[in-house]
């Protein structure tokens, strides 16, 4: 069989007080609790150990470098506890993090634990940065400095294949995994590139803010509900849209809730099949895990169809998209 038990961990609030155990010891739990129930691969969101950052204006450099992991984020002492239960386990993990290199630099990154050899089978650093430089100069808007905080991510959109999970076939291999982070699940590029390389199951941690005009362009007298309602919506719409155009399944999980008892972040973390329908959803804003068994053979009618990419694509039209 090519079905795996894939679940998504929704993380909710953490505050800028929270310590790092107390974190970890939720995020051990949310991963005990997915395993428990069969989880053979857990999804953690966006930035997962600390509260989302981006929105402060951090000026002091030592006081913006505690938000970042710094050397290998599986032995590391503030990380290595989920790698060392993922391992125990037996489940491997998809984790994004705030990641400071050797060099210095600072990227939005996530990984792949791969629990049976206890190792990283793939990195991904978040390309589409959203937000701005500069925080806004009303005191009341919710900033997200990540184009401060972050490089650019420079791997590219890797897809890689995974072993251990299913049974390999001769005619489809180990199943093919693909990464992105956050923003990045509203660019149409970000997922055919995967797509374009057989993705049957895209991964996706997120941390987005339910009322934020001044982010979105929208009217600061829009009610917060309804603007966390339509963030919501879309946060569904391009998870949906994109599996079902690339043919595989996707899972995303929240970091959601409101941290520090007033900044909200959106839940609505979902695993969605190649035909863009939704499997599994979150029904909070807390720590909630949610699963799904995956037939990765779903994938198949998609892909030999409608969106068999080799005979319909027609790449003589897409120039423009790389020139501008
Ligand atoms: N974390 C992150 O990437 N959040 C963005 C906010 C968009 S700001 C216009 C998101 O795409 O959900």
């Amino acid at each position: 069989t090519r079905t795996i038990r894939i679940a998504a961990a929704q993380v909710g609030a953490i505050n800028l007080t929270d310590t790092r155990e107390a974190t970890l010891a939720r995020l051990v739990r949310l991963l005990e609790n997915a395993a428990s129930q069969g989880a053979q691969v857990v999804l953690f969101p966006e930035c997962t150990f600390t509260t989302f950052f981006p929105r402060h204006f951090i000026a002091d450099e030592a006081e913006l470098e505690a938000f970042f992991e710094h050397g290998d984020i599986t032995t590391a002492e503030n990380t290595r506890a989920i790698f060392g239960k993922a391992k125990e386990l037996g489940v491997d993990v998809v984790i994004g993090f705030a990641e400071a290199t050797e060099g210095g630099e600072h990227y939005n990154t996530c990984v792949y634990y791969h629990a049976k050899s206890g190792s990283l089978l793939s990195k991904y650093r978040k390309v589409h940065l959203p937000g701005d430089y500069e925080p806004f100069p009303d005191p009341d808007a919710t900033n997200q400095l990540e184009k401060r905080y972050f490089k650019p991510g420079d791997l590219g959109f890797e897809a890689f294949r995974v072993p251990d999970l299913a049974d390999k076939t001769e005619e489809r291999g180990e199943p093919i995994f693909g990464m992105m982070i956050c923003n990045d699940r509203r660019w149409a590029e970000a997922w055919r590139v995967l797509g374009l390389q057989g993705v049957e199951v895209v991964f996706c941690g997120y941390n987005t803010t339910g009322f934020a005009p001044h982010l979105w362009g929208t009217s600061t007298k829009q009610d917060p509900q309804e603007a966390a309602d339509n963030a919501v919506f879309h946060h569904k719409l391009v998870m949906q849209a994109h599996s079902y155009t690339n043919a595989c399944f996707s899972i995303s999980a929240a970091r959601s809730g409101w941290d520090d008892g007033k900044h909200h972040l959106i839940a609505g973390s979902t695993i969605v099949g190649p035909d863009g329908k939704i499997i599994a959803e979150s029904k909070t804003e807390e720590d909630e895990v949610i699963l799904a068994d995956c037939d990765l053979e779903r994938c198949r009618a998609g892909k030999t169809r409608t969106f068999d990419f080799g005979r319909h694509r027609r790449v003589e039209h897409y120039e423009r998209m790389l020139k501008q």
